[in-house]
């Protein structure tokens, strides 16, 4: 039996002793004097916690964010998955339809997941549902290092959800057992969506639902915080290159993206946002999006890019899919959505994508969840167009203010006898107009 390299160890114990915390200069003072672990990372309970929908308190959601960026920092822009593993499309803080897919596609960490991005906005619970994904990415570190610890260790104990290991744990360690954990941690995979933003979630709900919940705005700014260490993109076993939005004109290899650097704000133009925001189109080359942000990219683009990267095939999520997935270019691009009865109101279905160790595929279609009753601010509620860029947006409300229903704009999910009363056309609007 050999023992763990120094090295190897002092990566792991820097995982599991953190005791630098995200800087947020100029907020109020939290509660206590420090975040001793003790205090707050009684990650078990937390997840508990979410998994019931509830918030978490504040002091908790700093210290989670910041074991969250100690594993995020650590990812490649293109981070390498292995297979089997479950490739998911946009949730938009749809947590009761996010509780549903894990039933469908199994549990955390029965199931290996990547998630596409765009946990937030739209959606009642974008906290929770960010929270919740966030912290089962933080514990199953500390589920993976209890099944490592060895039979004789069985007296070790640890404090519930403490995310501490003692280094004797690890020096009996097998090296590979070791090397696996230090190298592949992840069975929840989080890539960044063009929601997972400062500027975006101020349009689209989880800045309002954040103040709403917490009364500051200071848990928005933590989580957008570890939105700028989210990875960029994945590869499942160097095949299947897994994306937001799509591909960029300034981007021809996955080494170009590795390239970037990825802790900011996606920015309005350039290569990181348009892997972000970008669409697939029927047409050869490159199109202007009506998004206002990437472009629009036809087959021959992704003909050249999957064959310069040797890569079968490009799996993005970003746009709503009645069908809940759609092949695109002969099946070069699939797009997953994951958000069942969008906005809880378009009235489509959700799918997930299942990868065997063999990269078979196939695909879970599933519902929405039973809908609690909602009793909530309406005016916290943002209409349903297809994402813009900010400015576009803004372009958006000016051209529309004096042409369009004011509420019927606000709400257009609501059948009500206002509705029916001023004979607006209740047509359902093509799928691509939503996001
Ligand atoms: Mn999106």
């Amino acid at each position: 039996m050999s023992t763990a390299p120094e090295a190897s160890r002092d990566t792991i114990n820097k995982l599991y002793t953190i005791d630098t915390l995200i800087g947020l200069s100029g907020d109020k003072k939290e509660e206590g004097p420090n975040l001793e672990m003790g205090e707050c990372s009684d990650l078990d309970r937390q997840i508990e916690q979410l998994r019931r929908c509830e918030i978490i308190k504040e002091s908790e959601v700093k210290a989670l964010c910041a074991k969250a960026r100690e594993i995020l920092v650590e990812e490649s822009n293109v981070q390498r998955v292995d297979s089997p593993v479950t490739v998911c499309g946009d949730i938009h803080g749809q947590f009761y339809d996010l509780k549903e897919l894990f039933k469908v596609g199994g549990d955390v960490p029965d199931t290996n997941y990547l998630f596409m991005g765009d946990f937030v906005d739209r959606g009642f619970y974008s906290v929770e549902t960010f929270l919740l994904l966030l912290a089962l990415k933080v514990g199953e570190m500390d589920t993976l290092g209890d099944s490592l610890v060895l039979p004789q260790q069985g007296s070790h104990s640890r404090d519930s959800g403490e995310l501490h290991l003692q280094s004797q744990t690890f020096t009996k360690l097998e090296e590979h057992e070791l090397m696996e954990f230090v190298r592949y941690p992840d069975r929840i995979t989080l890539i960044r969506g063009n929601h997972e933003s400062r500027q975006i979630t101020q349009v689209y709900g989880f800045y309002d639902e954040c103040l709403r919940k917490y009364g500051s705005i200071t848990v928005w700014r933590y989580c957008t915080e570890i939105f700028d260490y989210l990875s960029l993109s994945a590869i499942i076993d160097g095949k299947i290159f897994c994306v937001h939005g799509g591909l960029s004109p300034s981007i021809q290899t996955l080494d170009q993206i590795r390239t970037i650097d990825r802790k900011q704000e996606v920015p309005h133009d350039g290569p990181m946002c348009d892997l972000l925001w970008s669409d697939p189109e029927d047409t050869q080359g490159w199109g202007v999006s009506p998004r206002g942000a990437g472009y629009l990219f036809g087959s021959d683009v992704v003909s050249q890019f999957n064959a310069a990267n040797d890569i079968d095939m490009i799996c993005r999520a970003h746009q709503l899919v009645m069908e809940g997935y759609k092949w695109h270019f002969n099946e070069t691009v699939l797009t997953v959505w994951s958000a069942p009865n969008y906005c809880y109101r378009c009235g489509n279905v959700a799918a997930i994508l299942e990868l065997d160790e063999h990269l078979q595929r196939e695909f879970t279609i599933f519902e929405a969840a039973p809908q609690v009753r909602h009793s909530f601010n309406m005016m916290g509620v943002q209409p349903i167009l297809a994402d813009l860029a900010p400015k576009e947006m803004a372009a958006f409300d000016m051209r529309n203010r004096h042409h369009v229903q004011p509420l019927l704009i606000l709400y257009p999910w609501i059948r009500s006898p206002y509705r029916e009363t001023r004979g607006v056309p209740t047509k359902k609007p093509q799928p691509d107009y939503f996001l």
